[in-house]
Formats: C-alpha cells, structure tokens, sequence
C-alpha cells in the first residue's frame, strides 16, 4: 500500500498511540506520523518536544517518519502524495468523534479514512488522562514510552 499519515495531537505521545504506529507501520510502505498544530491549544510539551519524543521512540520502525503540520490535514496528504488516513480507535466514544471527521475528508478530497483497533489494555489511556493522573502524583510509567515518561517527569519536578 502507498503511505500513510497517522495525525494526532500527541501531547505527549502514549503507548497507546505507539501501539498503533507500530502496526500500521508494519502495513504501509510509508507511516508519516504528523503532529497537528492547533495555535488555540497550549499544550504541556512544545511541538518540537512532541516530535522528538515521538522521533526517539520509533527510531526502530524504518518506515516511520515524523512531522508537523498547521491548517487542514488533507492538505498535509496532498502536498505530500499520501492516500490515507490512519485512526487509532480505543471506544465508541472515538468511533462517534472519528466518523464526521472521516466523511468530511472524504468531501473534501476523496481521502480515506482507516481506523486500527487499539490493544484492550490501552483503550482507557488517553493522553489528558495521563497528564491529570501525573499532576496529581499518581503513577503513569505503564502507559508511556520509557523516554516520554522520563520527559514528563522532568516537567513536573522543575
Ligand atoms: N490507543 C489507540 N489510539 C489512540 C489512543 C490509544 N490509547 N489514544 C488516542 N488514540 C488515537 C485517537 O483516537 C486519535 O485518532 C489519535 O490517536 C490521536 O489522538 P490525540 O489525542 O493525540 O489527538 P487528537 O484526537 O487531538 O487529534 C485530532 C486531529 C489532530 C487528528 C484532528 O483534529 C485533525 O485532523 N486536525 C487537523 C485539522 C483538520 O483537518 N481539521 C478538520 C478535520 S475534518
């Protein structure tokens, strides 16, 4: 298959969203994973942080690679000849917010839409989540890449 882009906000990147990756990486000859830019959003970890993270942690997956983006995503595939979006899905929670996005693509530019099931034990962990379990000191290292978990630790102890 021609690539992908897997599109997120990733603040921070979580073992959920690095489940994902892996496995469509493993089907696309191409996985470009884009971090989206929303300047009304302030997140925790800057964009620059959120691709190096995200850099560090799938530095074994060959066909990954990582990038940034601010305005409409089917403008990201078009610039970049890419077909197809790929979609993490933990509930149907996500497959009613996923869906009016889908089919807009689809209006817009004929672009498709794939969703990969999460795996069960991270169909509760969402990046939010993460971020408020953290800040009110609860433990979080299970569901965070080792180098992300070490990054959000050094935010919250400075
Ligand atoms: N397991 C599996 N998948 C997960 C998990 C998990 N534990 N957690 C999140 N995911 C999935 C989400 O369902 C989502 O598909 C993806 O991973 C990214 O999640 P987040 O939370 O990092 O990012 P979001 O949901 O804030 O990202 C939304 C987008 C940025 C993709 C969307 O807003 C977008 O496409 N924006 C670009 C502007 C645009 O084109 N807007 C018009 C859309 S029609």
């Amino acid at each position: 298959m021609p690539g992908a882009v897997c599109p997120g906000s990733f603040d921070p990147l979580t073992r959920g969203h690095l489940f994902v990756i892996e496995r469509c990486a493993a089907r696309f000859s191409e996985l470009v994973v884009t971090v989206t830019i929303n300047p009304a959003k302030k997140g925790m970890f800057s964009i620059d942080e959120r691709v190096a993270l995200i850099e560090e942690c799938t530095a074994h997956l060959p066909t990954v690679r990582v990038d940034r983006w601010e305005g409409l995503l089917v403008d990201y595939l078009r610039e970049n000849d890419l077909g197809t979006i790929v979609k993490g899905l933990r509930s149907d929670v996500d497959f009613s917010y996923e869906v009016p996005m889908a089919q807009m693509n689809r209006d817009l530019t004929d672009v498709e839409t794939l969703f990969m099931l999460t795996d069960p034990q991270w169909s509760h962990v969402s990046s939010s989540l993460v971020k408020e379990v953290a800040r009110l000191g609860g433990d979080v290292q299970p569901f965070l890449p080792a180098p992300v978990f070490a990054a959000l630790r050094a935010k919250l102890d400075s």
